[in-house]
């Protein structure tokens, strides 16, 4: 039974070697050489080239590297019978809280303003407002999005989020529906987008969803860039509507080399790195479901695909 790394963009040989150990009794290959396809039981999915899973005549479960599903359903080839199980992972979750953290304190303690006093040799002390007297607005109350709702509550931060069924969580104003969305961006000081790229989510970001946002408001995007119209959040930018943007995630990834995004100088760019897939916490994740499934236990977390995630 072969176990198949078909991982765009990583280094394979920690991942090889963390399954080799944790999984001895499986075979573990890497793409591009899958040896035989019928005896592929299990794929390890992240940014695959398309097309070419329906080879694999064996295949039992395909396994998601990283937390969003998008790029895995949008291949025709997975049968509509083999489960697509997503990644859930504390040491993701943890990468993606302290991005956030970091990016809300950012904000919230003015660095972007001494650093335009620091270019000004202007010493001077700005009005420092309590962190509840902040809101944090969250666009998807999922796993991440919760753990980092929580970490800001925590500090103190006043924080609510939208979701898209109902939710009750302690200390967090929990929103939905149309209404929930326009009142999230209404009231944030700050707005997470933390949401999957599905039929309905994306371009949610676009003119009128920015025009909804305070003046001045900032905007974090670790979502998926598909969710932002990004000429409509250029332009809240340049006109001052938003104060400022962080955006990890792009439509087109790379960002390409000539985007407005890169020398905008309220935009913050990093190149898709807010949570990170680790072999140490992700090969015992992965090896565990694979364990337990071949023992009959069933698939955690399996993607719903009608909702796209
Ligand atoms: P989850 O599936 O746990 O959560 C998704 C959240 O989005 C849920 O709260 C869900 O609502 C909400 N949602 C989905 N569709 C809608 C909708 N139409 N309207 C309102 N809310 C909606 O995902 P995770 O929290 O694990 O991850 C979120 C996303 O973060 C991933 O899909 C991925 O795109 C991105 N990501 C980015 C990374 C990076 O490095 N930048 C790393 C990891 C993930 P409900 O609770 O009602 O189902
Ligand atoms: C993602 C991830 O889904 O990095 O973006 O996990």
């Amino acid at each position: 039974m072969l176990f198949l790394l078909m991982l765009t963009g990583v280094e394979p040989e920690p991942w090889v070697a963390g399954f080799r150990r944790a999984l001895p009794e499986l075979e573990i290959r890497v793409w591009p050489d899958p040896g035989p396809p019928e005896a592929v039981a299990y794929a390890l999915l992240w940014l695959q080239p398309h097309g070419l899973l329906g080879r694999f005549t064996g295949l039992k479960a395909v396994f998601s590297f990283g937390a969003g599903v998008d790029r895995i359903l949008a291949d025709p080839s997975i049968r509509p019978d083999i489960p697509i199980v997503r990644l859930i992972d504390p040491g993701l979750t943890t990468g993606m809280v302290e991005y956030v953290v970091h990016r809300v304190l950012h904000y919230h303690r003015r660095i972007p303003d001494y650093e335009a006093m620091q270019r000004r040799h202007d010493w001077r002390e700005l009005e420092q407002p309590l962190p509840e007297d902040r809101t944090i607005g969250f666009l998807g109350l999922g796993v991440l999005g919760t753990a980092c709702a929580q970490a800001l509550a925590g500090l103190g931060f006043d924080v609510a989020g939208w979701s898209r069924t109902p939710k009750r969580l302690p200390g967090i104003e929990c929103l939905h529906g149309e209404t929930g969305f326009d009142a999230l961006l209404a009231r944030s000081d700050i707005v997470v987008a933390l949401l999957p790229s599905t039929a309905e989510t994306r371009g949610i970001l676009g003119a009128r969803a920015f025009a909804r946002m305070k003046q001045g408001a900032r905007f974090i995007n670790v979502g998926r860039g598909s969710l932002v119209v990004d000429d409509d959040l250029l332009a809240a930018l340049d006109r001052g509507h938003l104060a400022g943007a962080t955006l990890d995630v792009f439509q087109v990834e790379p960002l390409a080399a000539d985007h407005r995004f890169w020398s905008h100088p309220l935009v913050s760019v990093t190149p898709h790195v807010a949570a990170y897939s680790q072999p140490k916490t992700v090969v015992r994740t992965v090896s565990e479901q694979i364990r337990g499934f071949e023992a009959g236990r069933g698939l955690p977390h399996v993607v719903d695909r009608a909702r796209g995630y």
